[in-house]
């Protein structure tokens, strides 16, 4: 059995992963012959976002079948396989799970929508207002959180797309039949599990107008949030102690995380917080742009390890999903220091207190694509959203830039496997295009070299499987005024490692003896992305995104 604290979860975005079959969209059998590519990165986990079949409005994150594959991705018997071949190799599968919605396609919202009571109560249905909407929310992508069906003079909810129906959790029906679905795939020999937006799931008894948001904080961490994950648990993973589990939790607090993760409340393994991800949203607004508050981000960092290991609750790690633009493009420089930036940023979570997650292509240092024209995006939240800044009189250019930087569709172009056609992703035409840096930044590249950013990333996913600091050691912060660089040291029993890490593209110079309270015997080098070795630590020059480990007796 893996220990989820030394393992590494690495995310499958299967449309953009690999084609086998020349259809331009990836699928399972492209998954299995990355495997060994996989074994050799060191994961123990493939979280696959979401492979059943759907109309595809959200790429999957519109559920119309829960319990049967997309032709698109494969069939089950190819799942199947994929799950021994992953196996054999120590590698478990993590499944997707959306139970916060399903697509409109689902037979139980066609029943619904006929009229049937029984499906109707396993969704949201209101009366409106005076000829509005029941209340002002704000759906995630845009427009009104309600949508009008005549024939029952009545609307649904759908806190995302149009398409993307609410389920009433409040039905206890209905959680049975969420129930099912887990362990019809826990049967299959699934490991892990994702759950979408579960901390959306419990909505209000009284659906009232929000004078102050977009609805939010009256379904966000709901009234019975914790009692439905332990009863979920309780009925599906919690009967078999190797399955592991993550919440992707929206605008959630400290204290609600450590009630999700603290494994005696029985309710997940972990934890995904997206607080360190808005430090470049002006005002709190997405859709804009801003250079990202360091400051920021080194207190939210700080904040989240303490709260979370005092709680004993416990952090999934990372920078990068598919609805995160790439975080080299992000907070690094990829034009003058892709190496090195891409290291740092890795070096920054992997050896903090929690499980990392890395992205696809991430661990080569893939980029955002900077698609320059609107008909390159094929992200649903992208285009609403340049069709909502357009009619706020927002010019064209101005909303590229937007894109560019802010877009989805950023990490969901499809992996670099090598310079030949289509960077060897397939030998169709690719659903989405490859992004024109795929000669240089490929995956067969950074395999031929021993100092790509992919080694190092094997390096550090290594490093946490050999110190038993980085999975059970407390977190703290040094240099904590310090205006480039991020500092912390991890300490267990008499042993300490320090992580020191410079954003930015100025050099500068740090004392850490300063930082240090305890003798120091031996010094040694755990990693260092400018390969070198740290005695004296009195005086050290950092220079761009320098960073490195060590670990001090
Ligand atoms: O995302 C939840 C979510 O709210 C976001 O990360 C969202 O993409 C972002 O706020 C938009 O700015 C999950 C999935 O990861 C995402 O792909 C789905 O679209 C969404 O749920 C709906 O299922």
């Amino acid at each position: 059995m893996k220990d989820f604290k030394k393992s590494v979860v690495y995310q499958i975005y299967p449309k953009s992963f690999k084609d086998s079959n020349g259809d331009g969209f990836g699928d399972l059998n492209g998954i299995i012959e990355k495997l060994d590519y996989l074994k050799e990165l060191g994961v123990d986990y493939i979280w696959l976002t979401p492979i059943y079949i759907s109309p595809q409005k959200d790429n999957g994150y519109d559920v119309a079948d829960y319990y049967n594959v997309d032709t698109r991705f494969g069939t089950m018997e190819e799942f199947e396989s994929l799950v021994k071949e992953a196996k054999k190799r120590e590698i478990y599968i993590m499944l997707d799970m959306v139970f916060n919605h399903t697509s409109t396609e689902h037979e139980w919202f066609k029943k619904a929508l006929k009229g049937e009571e029984k499906y109707k109560n396993y969704y949201i249905f209101k009366k409106g207002k005076n000829g509005l909407p029941p209340t002002n929310w704000i759906s995630k992508f845009g427009g009104n959180a309600w949508e009008y069906v005549e024939k029952f003079d009545e609307y649904y909810l759908h806190l995302f797309d149009v398409t993307q129906a609410d389920l009433n959790w409040d039905n206890k029906e209905l959680r049975q039949e969420i129930y099912d679905v887990v362990n019809f795939w826990i049967e299959k020999g699934v490991k892990g599990f994702r759950l979408d937006v579960i901390n959306l799931i419990s909505k209000p008894s009284i659906f009232e107008d929000d004078n102050l948001g977009d609805g939010r904080r009256f379904y966000t961490d709901g009234t019975n949030i914790h009692k439905y994950l332990k009863e979920l648990n309780e009925n599906t993973f919690g009967k078999h102690d190797d399955i592991i589990t993550v919440g992707e939790m929206s605008s959630t607090s400290i204290d609600n995380c450590i009630k999700y993760s603290n494994p005696n409340e029985k309710e997940l393994s972990m934890v995904f917080n997206f607080h360190h991800l808005k430090v470049d949203y002006k005002d709190g607004e997405k859709w804009s742009l801003m250079d990202f508050n360091f400051k920021q981000l080194k207190e939210l960092f700080n904040e989240w390890q303490n709260g979370m290991i005092n709680g004993n609750g416990w952090n999934a790690l990372f920078w990068c999903n598919h609805d995160q633009p790439r975080v080299n493009s992000r907070f690094g420089n990829v034009k003058k220091y892709h190496k090195e930036s891409s290291t740092m940023l890795a070096t920054t979570i992997h050896l903090m207190n929690g499980t990392p997650y890395v992205y696809q292509g991430e661990e080569f240092g893939m980029t955002n694509p900077e698609f320059d024209k609107i008909e390159e995006y094929k992200d649903v939240e992208s285009i609403n959203y340049y069709n909502i800044l357009k009619s706020q009189g927002i010019n064209e250019e101005e909303i590229m830039k937007i894109l560019k930087s802010k877009s989805r569709d950023n990490s969901r172009t499809p992996i670099q496997w090598d310079d030949t056609l289509n960077a060897g992703f397939t030998t169709g035409t690719p659903w989405i295009n490859v992004s024109s840096n795929y000669k240089d930044i490929n995956a067969k590249n950074a395999l031929n070299n021993k100092e790509s950013v992919f080694y190092y990333y094997k390096k550090l996913i290594n490093i946490r499987k050999e110190e038993d600091i980085i999975a059970y050691g407390d977190c703290k912060m040094l240099l904590p005024e310090h205006k480039q660089v991020y500092a912390y040291e991890r300490k267990l029993n008499n042993e300490n490692i320090i992580v020191v890490n410079n954003f930015y593209d100025k050099e500068c110079t740090i004392n850490l003896n300063k930082e240090i309270d305890y003798n120091i015997e031996k010094v040694e080098t755990l990693i260092s992305n400018y390969n070198d070795k740290y005695d004296n630590l009195e005086k050290i020059n950092l220079r761009p995104y320098e960073s490195f480990a060590i670990k001090i007796k």
